[in-house]
Parts: C-alpha cells; sequence; structure tokens
C-alpha cells in the first residue's frame, strides 16, 4: 500500500463554473497527421473524422458457415474457415445454400444491440473466403437470393443502421474459394485451375464492390481481407483502392487492400502501400503509432464465424478494460459476434454487450472522440485525452485498480490542475488535487464506483508535459 504524500497544493472548486464536468463533447483534432500539409493529407483527415471519434463499432461474421456451427464429422472446431479446415468438396458445400434461412433475423434488433453498447459503427461480412454473398448481386447466384431466406441482409442492415445513426460498413474478401476464376486453386478441390483467369476474377470483385457502394447509401468502410495470397499483388492492391476512391472518395480503406500488412500485428508503415488504417487481429500493440490510424479486430470467444462449441468467452471486465486500452494507444475496437444460424446473436454476446453498453453509457465520454494517452505506462489503468477549448486537456484516468489509500498518484506530470471528479458524479463533485514532486495525486471516495474500470476526469492547463519514469 502506498504511504499518503504530502499535500503541497490542494486544488478546489474554484474552477468549475467554467469548465462543469459534462461540457460538450470537443470535436476530437486528429492526433494523426497534424504536420501533413498535403491536400491528400488533409482528405485523409476529413475522411478519417467520424472513425477516429467512433472508436467502438461491431464486427458480423456471418455466413453459410453458421449452419455447420464449427462441427464436421466429428470435428468441433471448424469456422468461417470450414470449408477449407473441414476439406469440404464444392457440392457438399454449396448443399448449405438451400438450407440458409435464418427466419429469426431481425436488421432493427442487430442495430439496436450495436447501439446499446456503444457502438457507432458495423462491419459486415457482405462474402468470407467461401465466396458465399449475403447480399443480392447481379454477378453471381451464390448469393442470398439462392437461399430460401432471398432478402438482401445488406439492404436490411444498411437501412436500420442508417436509422439508428450508425455507419454500415462491409467486409469483403478478396480471396474466393468458389469463383471460377480466383486462383490458386486449393490442394483439397479436385477442380482444374485450366481456362481460370484472375484478371476476370478482379473485375468480378469489382464489380460487386460497385454494388456495394452504390445499391446500399453511403458507406462508412471497405475491409478487404485474404490479400495474403500470392496471387494478389501490390498492383492489384493499389489498384482495387483507386477503384473504391473513384467511385466514392469518403469511404475509409483499410490495408489488407494491399500487401503492406506486418503479419497478424497488422500495421502497414511503408507509405508506398495503400489503406487508411491498420488491422491488428487478436491482438492489441504494446504502444499505439503515433501518425498511424488501426483498428484492433477480437472475437469475444475463439471464433469469428458462429461454433456452438467454443464457451472460451473473454468476460465483459476483460471487453471493457480491452477497451480502454485499445482507445489509450489511439485504436479503435471492432468486436466481433458470429450470429446462429437462425439469425439471432448467442446469448453470451448479448450479455456481454449489454455489460459493455452499462459501462459506455456512463463513460462513453472517457472513449468517443478520445486521444492516445500521453503517459508510457499506468500502474492502475489507462488514461485518455481530449483538447478542450480553454486551453485545458481533460485526462479521462482509467482506474482499474482503485487505491487502498484513497490516493491516485498521476506520474509525471508538469501541468497545474484546474479540477478533478469521477465521471459517474453527476453533480460534478470536486475531488481534492494536490501536487507531490512531479506527481499529481488525486484524492477518491473510500469505494470505486465501477469495479471495472472507474473514470476519473483530470482537467489541467495547456497541453500534457509528461516525464516519463
Ligand atoms: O475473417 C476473420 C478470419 O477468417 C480472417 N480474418 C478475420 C478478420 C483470417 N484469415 N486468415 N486468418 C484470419 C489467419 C489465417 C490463419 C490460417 Fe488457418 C492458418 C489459415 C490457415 C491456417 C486458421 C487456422 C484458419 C484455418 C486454420
Amino acid at each position: 500500500m502506498r504511504t499518503h504524500p504530502t499535500l503541497l497544493i490542494v486544488v478546489t472548486t474554484v474552477l468549475i463554473p467554467v469548465l462543469g464536468c459534462q461540457t460538450g463533447e470537443p470535436r476530437s483534432g486528429s492526433v494523426k497527421n497534424t504536420e501533413a500539409s498535403s491536400t491528400l493529407a488533409v482528405d485523409h483527415d476529413a475522411r478519417m473524422g467520424w472513425w477516429r471519434d467512433a472508436r467502438f463499432g461491431l464486427f458480423i461474421h456471418w455466413g453459410l458457415y453458421a449452419i455447420p456451427a464449427g462441427e464436421w464429422q466429428g470435428n468441433t472446431n471448424h469456422t468461417e474457415w470450414i470449408k477449407h479446415t473441414a476439406q469440404i468438396p464444392h457440392d457438399q458445400y454449396d448443399r448449405l445454400v438451400s438450407q440458409f434461412n435464418p427466419v429469426k433475423f431481425d436488421a432493427d434488433h442487430w442495430v439496436r444491440s450495436a447501439r446499446a453498447a456503444g457502438m457507432k459503427y458495423i462491419v459486415i461480412t457482405s462474402k468470407h473466403h467461401d465466396g458465399f454473398c449475403l447480399f443480392d448481386s447481379n454477378y453471381t447466384d451464390y448469393d442470398i437470393m439462392s437461399t430460401p431466406f432471398q432478402r438482401d441482409i445488406m439492404k436490411e442492415l444498411a437501412e436500420a443502421s442508417r436509422r439508428h445513426g450508425l455507419r454500415i460498413c462491409w467486409y469483403h474478401s478478396i480471396m474466393d474459394w468458389y469463383h471460377p476464376d480466383y486462383l490458386p486453386r486449393r490442394p483439397w478441390e479436385q477442380r482444374s485451375a485450366e481456362g481460370a483467369n484472375l484478371d476476370r476474377y478482379r473485375t468480378h470483385l469489382k464489380n460487386q464492390v460497385r454494388e456495394l457502394l452504390t445499391n446500399y447509401g453511403p458507406v462508412g468502410v471497405m475491409w478487404f481481407d485474404g490479400e495474403w495470397e500470392d496471387t494478389w499483388t501490390h498492383e492489384h492492391g493499389q489498384d482495387l483502392f483507386h477503384f473504391v476512391r473513384g467511385i466514392d472518395p469518403r469511404v475509409i480503406i483499410n490495408n489488407r487492400v494491399d500487401k503492406g500488412r506486418g503479419g497478424m500485428a497488422g500495421l502497414t508503415t511503408d507509405e508506398r502501400f495503400a489503406g487508411d488504417f491498420g488491422t491488428p487481429e487478436q491482438e492489441i500493440p504494446a504502444t499505439g503509432l503515433p501518425g498511424v490510424d488501426w483498428e484492433t479486430c477480437m472475437t469475444m470467444n475463439d471464433h469469428w464465424g458462429y461454433n456452438r462449441f467454443d464457451d472460451s468467452w473473454k468476460s465483459a471486465e476483460n471487453l471493457i478494460r480491452k477497451l480502454a486500452d485499445i482507445a489509450s494507444k489511439g485504436g479503435n475496437f471492432l468486436l466481433n459476434v458470429g450470429p446462429t444460424a437462425s439469425g439471432e446473436f448467442p446469448p453470451p454476446c448479448i450479455e456481454r454487450l449489454r455489460a459493455i453498453g452499462e459501462w459506455m453509457d456512463v463513460n462513453g465520454e472517457a472513449i468517443y472522440g478520445t486521444q492516445a494517452s500521453p503517459f508510457a505506462s499506468l500502474p492502475w489503468g489507462r488514461c485518455t485525452q481530449k483538447r478542450l477549448d480553454s486551453g485545458t486537456t481533460r485526462l479521462y484516468l482509467h482506474v482499474f485498480d482503485w487505491p487502498e489509500d484513497g490516493c491516485l498518484l498521476v506520474p509525471g506530470i508538469r501541468n497545474d490542475p484546474r479540477w478533478a471528479a469521477l465521471l459517474s458524479d453527476t453533480d460534478c463533485n470536486p475531488l481534492p488535487v494536490a501536487r507531490d514532486d512531479d506527481a499529481l495525486v488525486i484524492h477518491l471516495p473510500e469505494y470505486a464506483p465501477d469495479p471495472i474500470n472507474s473514470v476519473v476526469i483530470l482537467d489541467i492547463v495547456g497541453t500534457p508535459e509528461v516525464t516519463q519514469h
């Protein structure tokens, strides 16, 4: 337990009326590319504005693979890769098309669940690697209109998202195990590659991308995947990237359109490669990277698509802290749900979305529109920040471990404090702040308002001047 520090300066309530604890959210400036002056960079900042503010989105992996629900011939560890991992012949896999009938699908319900969790955008698989399309495409019959369901999932979700103020975004796989022109052939299939033409496939891909960008209203993000295949080249990536830009320059494009992704860590650092943001998969970078936008995508259990055997759910506590951790490093969190074949979110997902939503209802201000922490690390939790208009920076101190002695030590900060309070305190009662050498010490109430992550606001004069320990 820490000993009580000497209190040198106690800052009291005098300045509260100026700032208030629920001041309107300042528009978050971008932390990235601030020094860049080219038109392209300005466009980039303008394009990324809503996405940087959003910080939190829902990933949805849904398709034919929800029907086997992870199981094939006794093996229960499959998921959206099942056609590949169980080496299922085309004709057998394609029988799933006539079985796909998610009668409980309710776009409005899904979107309301995401919104209640505090999510601001939805990325859903318009097509995964198996090639099956959840939308009504003029360029293939391997789509939702060939199922008994015959309802354009993309259309219903796009409309519901718009109604509830979320951005709709498409995950669209470059790799395609179904299309006859896609190459290479998989080792587990019999189809001859003779006559196959990847350029023809690329035209098909672009035709579908055009459908996705023009038939459903404004789209937030084109989230490509499968670019690691040897047949997909940097030139192909550039071509697809500029094709999307040409249709709608406001659409944000992930870095998997091109070949610059550094493995699952997901970041593109070489500017010759296209992509508006990096895509760490199932991991959170150790630190943020100044000037680089990124989004961690992650499953709630161990599979992206629905797997009815997978009970390895991350706890709500774990997910809420991950959201704070990611925001403290300047990233976005794209959290996945794999709906069932009947069209429902699995109950453990619903529980977790609700718990996150309860936390976000109180603490969302400490996530949305925030910038990365000025501290390299903090022993008790994380920090996010916002520049307020009046020469003041608001630090959001995400306290995971509530100090037993009631003293929250904010180390190595030169700025004078203006004011501190609990974000959950609607009365804005000020907390005493004292300087102890190069640290600020905030006196907290005895009990944490939230055992998972209690946010303490600390407003300081100017921009943070932090000495690293
Ligand atoms: O859509 C989700 C995954 O299906 C996809 N990206 C996320 C967003 C993804 N593609 N590849 N990977 C993830 C990693 C590839 C892992 C592989 Fe494997 C190892 C492919 C083959 C061996 C995992 C294990 C998949 C099949 C067996």
